[in-house]
């Protein structure tokens, strides 16, 4: 199976294009209520304003009382020199200790490092981001799996699968239309020197692939789409605020071995593909299968699996079911579902299509 393609020009002038009129790539700090400057590098919990207040008083002593020598050369960000472009310190707290941490947050603090192995390096999440984020080592599965010339993260959020795909994608798109998580997912991959090869767009991802298959060439640029969309909040298992363990004992997660999460299964309700946001789940898949075939898509764990299987039975309407041969063979097209487990604990389903299904590699470049 050859899966690595040559040849994409064309696409980075219709991505350059696709958001001008009021969307762009992140080069710069998004325009944001919450400024992006480098507040002082702190390990506790500080208010943006705070964070900003104290830097400015930082900068008007330094030039109070020296002003005759060179300025001292400090770290004000959390990702330290050279890599300022891409600093969002100051843009959320970073935690260091649970003390700090707000209590609907601290169940996923307490995972911190499966989230991001460099998390102390100073990764930064919001909190739609902490309870999101694909754990890095699920991230890094699902990237080996989706290994492409370019693939294209639909929801990139603080950057938990892009970073990941940064490693085994020549080249990855992603996007988000929250400015804030865009630029953590920046300040993230920038931890883990993959920000040079992510395109961070600002954006919703549903215009963009309108777009896309409106633009004049169809040439074939995107091997891959990787939907992991917002399910709704974190009560999309139980309907309920999730609970704050008491300690990081709760949960099991003492010492470097994070994996030992043992916790009573719930029955819960089916997931429904009509609880993905921001478009109905099934409809999100069909926009996306014109672009690729080859479409991975995380869901979670309690999603209806005859709903999953029922979005390949109508491919027909993807234009992808009738062959290029005389006559063509009906050959039904299977979708693989992997079980993401850690420990002891089932934490998401990803569904891959077309080429990334196992047995159908043959079918990954066809246009
Ligand atoms: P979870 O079940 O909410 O977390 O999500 P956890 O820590 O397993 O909680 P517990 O109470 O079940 O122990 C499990 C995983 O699903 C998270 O680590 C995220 O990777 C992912 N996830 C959760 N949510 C709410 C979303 C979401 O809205 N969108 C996406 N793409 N992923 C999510
Ligand atoms: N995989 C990500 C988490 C994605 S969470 C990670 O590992 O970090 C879902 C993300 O989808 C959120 O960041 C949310 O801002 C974004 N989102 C919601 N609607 C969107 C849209 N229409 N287009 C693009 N991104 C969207």
């Amino acid at each position: 199976m050859v899966k690595r393609r040559q040849g994409f020009s064309g696409l980075s002038a219709f991505v350059k294009k696709a958001f001008e009129q009021n969307e762009h790539t992140v080069d710069t700090p998004p325009d944001d209520p919450v400024s992006l400057d480098n507040g002082p590098s702190t390990s506790a919990v500080t208010s943006q304003a705070d964070t900003s207040r104290k830097a400015s008083q930082l900068e008007q002593n330094d030039q109070q009382t020296s002003p005759d020598y060179p300025s001292k050369k400090r770290k004000i960000g959390l990702l330290g020199s050279g890599l300022e472009k891409y600093d969002a310190t100051g843009l959320v707290p970073f935690y260091t200790d649970p003390s700090e941490v707000p209590e609907r947050l601290s169940k996923y603090f307490f995972q911190r490092t499966r989230y991001f192995s460099l998390y102390a390096e100073g990764c930064l999440l919001d909190s739609e981001g902490w309870y999101s984020v694909t754990p890095e080592l699920i991230a890094n599965q699902i990237a080996e799996r989706c290994r492409c010339m370019t693939i294209l993260d639909a929801f990139c959020g603080v950057g938990g699968n892009a970073i990941a795909f940064a490693k085994t994608c020549e080249r990855v798109i992603a996007i988000d239309t929250s400015p804030i998580r865009l630029a953590l997912a920046r300040h993230n991959a920038a931890i883990y020197g993959v920000e040079d090869r992510i395109e961070f767009i600002l954006g919703d991802y549903i215009s963009f692939a309108r777009s896309y298959l409106t633009r004049p060439s169809r040439r074939r640029n995107i091997d891959v789409v990787f939907l992991s969309p917002p399910w709704g909040g974190p009560e999309y298992l139980t309907g309920v605020q999730p609970t704050k363990p008491t300690s990081e004992t709760d949960i099991g997660l003492q010492g470097s071995d994070a994996d030992r999460v043992e916790e009573q299964e719930e029955l819960h309700p089916e997931f429904t593909l009509s609880q993905i946001q921001p478009i109905h789940g099934a409809e999100l898949f069909h926009i996306s299968r014109q672009i690729t075939k080859n479409i991975a898509y995380f869901l979670p764990r309690n999603t209806n699996l005859n709903e999953i299987s029922s979005l390949v039975t109508h491919a027909q309407t993807d234009g992808f079911a009738s062959g290029k041969e005389k006559e063509p063979e009906v050959r039904q097209e299977r979708v693989e579902v992997e079980e993401e487990w850690m420990g002891s604990k089932l934490k998401a389903l990803t569904c891959y299509f077309g080429g990334l299904a196992s047995g159908q590699e043959d079918m990954f470049d066809d246009a």
